[in-house]
């Protein structure tokens, strides 16, 4: 689809751009990331490169293996060179909203210990304000005993609804790859300090994390339909 070579040229670009040999690469979670992981496992091939591939989920390390590309861990490279992940959003800040795979908490600790952070998606993800364009709302992990006081405490603060998500092929909620629950937050649309709402949320007990990557992202590719690719400034 239109979207799908969006998503690949970006994702195509960034591994260009932004890996080279010998580099410890952070490999994302969702549908983006899919298409660099193939484009990591081709110059691999052709360029015979030396990477090891850090997961950030079930999914990603799905991936890494799937590809016959070197897994590591943060036990052993705790520091790495370059973390590649989607988003669902990113404003003009290079704030992003994560979490819509439900993956945010790795991805978060992975971006953390990389030296770039390289956001890749389509267009659909480039705005200037959160929420402009992702309406699913801000994506928040929990201890799953905690998940009402804590919806009830976000809307105390900041106002908006807040649901908890709830799986698709499974009855009851989601269930993340740390054994926790998912709850969405639907902010108002008031002028909010991303910075002190990740972390005043963060602050709440049984709060895991948020899906708000603030001073994080130094690059982000953006693909389009007719495959060309837009890196934003
Ligand atoms: O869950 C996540 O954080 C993913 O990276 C998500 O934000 C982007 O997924 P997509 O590449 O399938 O749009």
């Amino acid at each position: 689809s239109l979207l799908e070579s969006a998503k690949k040229a970006a994702a195509f670009r960034a591994v260009d751009e932004c890996v080279k040999d010998k580099d410890i690469v952070g490999v994302g979670s969702g549908s983006t990331v899919v298409y660099a992981v193939e484009r990591l496992a081709e110059r691999v091939q052709k360029e015979k490169l030396q990477l090891v591939c850090i997961p950030t989920s079930f999914q990603a390390r799905q991936l890494i293996v799937e590809n016959n590309l070197t897994l590591g861990d943060l036990s052993r490279y705790p520091q790495l060179d370059v973390a590649i992940d989607g988003a669902d959003e990113l404003d003009s800040n290079f704030v992003a909203i994560k979490g819509g795979g439900g993956c945010l908490t790795q991805e978060k600790i992975v971006a953390s210990c990389a030296k770039h952070f390289v956001v890749i998606a389509d267009y659909t993800k480039d705005s200037q304000v959160l929420g402009e364009q992702y309406k699913k709302g801000i994506p928040i992990e929990v201890i799953p005993l905690a998940y009402v006081p804590v919806m009830n405490k976000i809307k105390a603060l900041y106002g908006g609804e807040v649901q908890l998500r709830m799986a698709k092929m499974k009855a009851g909620p989601v269930v993340t790859d740390n054994s926790n629950f998912i709850v969405d937050w639907h902010f108002p649309e008031d002028k909010f300090n991303w910075k002190d709402v990740n972390t005043n949320i963060n602050l709440i007990p049984g709060v895991v994390d948020t899906g708000l990557f603030v001073d994080m992202a130094d690059r982000a590719f953006f693909g389009y339909a007719d495959g060309s690719v837009k890196e934003k400034t």
